[in-house]
């Protein structure tokens, strides 16, 4: 057991928000335990921020947008500022990657490797792009220029889940700051750990007020913070039940959003793929991260020729799959967030069996770990795509498989869903490939490859997988307000109005 789990056990934190360019001491918040999925014990307490604290936060934004250097800085501050943001957590990576573990269970080899450079890594890319990236200029029109600029749209409200808390977090934070925004972040009241240790390890990098953070529960903090009338838009990640209910909430005010919200995403195999390579990435899309990610790949299509040898040797490998102590070293799995999601789990594989699904892996609550929410790497074959496990999504190690005959059906089915976050195609017939990829209905294709999210491009959901993109030109899209300047470079000839007197 690391030091800094057995530090927190015996004192947990107490988090509070961040307003300001300070630590919030609220009196009276109401207190929510943050608890270790691996040990059950409590590891912080939250002191959840209230209406009030969120209306100070959103002031602190709007006055820093509206009246502080942020807006007026150049790109080279910026750059600079987001630089100083990269370098601290990487230079705080290991206490960083092992408070991610104990807050999600997620094993350390995977947040020290991907969670947190990847969460670094936003901030230098975010600082590249503003340097390379421009408006627009049109002259083609005789006498007239017309340009397009893109301006930053103000208060930011960045909501972020508890899957890849600091990583997905970092995203929208680099991508506000870099167009210029001030922004309110809220994490997960499940894993606000590394996110509230984020504000204190850049502390003094930016102006007051640029960022700041409530910490709380969804209905409560998540709920002030979206309907709060300062704000001017909102970047969310997180569950399609809730992303639905804060685009009502927005509504109102006609304000813009960001979602990125569940997936259910099909993974094809073709009996001319590379078959070793196929079955290493299943067990990527589906286990990696616990299985907690919106772009899982977790409904697998198999080509009826190479069924059988497919499901023997991928049920072979969930079999071997190591269950344990996410800081233990070698551990491929770890516990689920909490008992609800483990619930869950239970629930999936009991309906499966319900509707007529075979278990082939798994399927139950880790017999040998009595202490946390840890649940077996599970497999179903399903006989159709009607099956709840084939339709809703699961977020955790489970993994429904299907077998497919053609192409066209494969499709079919793989579409007949309704997310459209990411598909997933194996075949080395080139032609094939690029068929399946423009057919499929959903934001991202990856051909021969598990997971990869490339900033550079959009990443985001068709249908109920959610809202706009994420990466270089879709987050311009999200935090900026594109504006249109048309200038007449010479005297303009225009009809003359009221002139019958004249
Ligand atoms: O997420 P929620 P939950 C999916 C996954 C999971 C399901 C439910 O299927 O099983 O969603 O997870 C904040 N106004 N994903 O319930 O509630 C909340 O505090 C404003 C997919 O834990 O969506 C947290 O910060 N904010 C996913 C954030 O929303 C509200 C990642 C996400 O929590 C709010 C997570 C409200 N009314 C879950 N209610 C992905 N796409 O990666 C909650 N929140």
């Amino acid at each position: 057991m690391s030091s800094l789990r057995e530090e927190l056990n015996q004192q947990p934190k107490r988090l509070s928000g961040y307003v300001s360019g300070g630590f919030t001491s609220p009196a009276d918040a109401e207190e929510i335990a943050v608890i270790d999925p691996t040990t059950e014990i409590r590891v912080a307490t939250l002191l959840e921020s209230s209406a009030d604290e969120v209306d100070a936060a959103v002031e602190a934004a709007r006055h820093a947008f509206d009246k502080g250097p942020w807006g007026a800085a150049t790109v080279a501050e910026r750059q600079a500022a987001l630089t100083r943001i990269h370098d601290a957590i990487l230079a705080n990576a290991d206490e960083l990657a092992m408070l991610e573990t104990i807050n999600t269970g997620i094993p350390l080899s995977q947040t020290r490797n991907m969670h947190i450079p990847r969460a670094a890594y936003n901030f230098r890319f975010f600082g590249e792009y503003i340097n390379q990236s421009g408006g627009e200029v049109f002259t083609q029109e005789p006498g007239l220029m017309s340009l397009v600029t893109y301006e930053p749209i103000g208060v930011c409200a960045l909501i972020g889940p508890w899957n890849m808390p600091l990583g997905l977090t970092a995203m929208k934070i680099a991508g506000a700051l870099a167009f210029g925004n001030t922004c309110v972040v809220k994490p997960s009241e499940l894993t606000p750990l590394t996110v509230t240790r984020l504000f204190e390890i850049i502390e003094g990098v930016l102006p007051e007020g640029v960022m700041n953070l409530v910490n709380g529960r969804g209905h409560v903090t998540g709920t002030s913070l979206v309907s709060h009338p300062g704000i001017d838009m909102v970047s969310f990640t997180g569950g399609t039940v809730t992303g639905a209910a804060i685009l009502g909430s927005l509504a109102k005010g006609i304000k813009g959003s960001a979602m990125e919200l569940g997936g259910k995403s099909a993974n094809i195999v073709f009996a001319d793929a590379d078959f070793d390579k196929a079955v290493d990435a299943a067990l990527l899309s589906s286990f990696m991260n616990n299985g907690q990610m919106c772009l899982a790949g977790s409904r697998i299509f198999i080509d009826r020729k190479i069924s059988d040898r497919f499901i023997d040797s991928f049920t072979r490998r969930i079999k071997a799959l190591k269950i344990d102590d996410p800081a233990a070293d070698g551990t491929e799995i770890g516990p689920m967030i909490n008992q609800a999601q483990r619930e869950r789990m239970e629930r999936y594989a009991g309906s499966g069996l319900g509707e007529g699904a075979t278990l082939l892996a798994g399927g139950h609550r880790c017999a040998s770990l009595n202490t946390g929410y840890f649940f077996e790497p599970t497999a179903m074959l399903a006989p159709t795509n009607e099956l709840a496990i084939c339709q809703e999504e699961i977020f955790g190690p489970f993994a429904a498989l299907q077998i497919f005959d053609e192409e066209d059906e494969v499709v079919a089915r793989a579409n007949d869903s309704e997310f459209g976050l990411v598909g997933y195609v194996w075949t080395e017939d080139l032609n094939r490939s690029m068929r399946v990829a423009s057919a499929l209905r959903t934001g991202t294709v990856l051909v021969n490859t598990p997971i990869v999210r490339d900033l550079r491009t959009g990443f985001g959901g068709y249908k109920q997988s959610g809202l706009g993109r994420e990466g270089a030109k879709g987050s311009q899209a999200m935090f900026t307000e594109m504006k249109t300047t048309i200038i007449a470079r010479e005297p303009r000839k225009m009809p003359r109005m009221g002139m019958a007197g004249e």
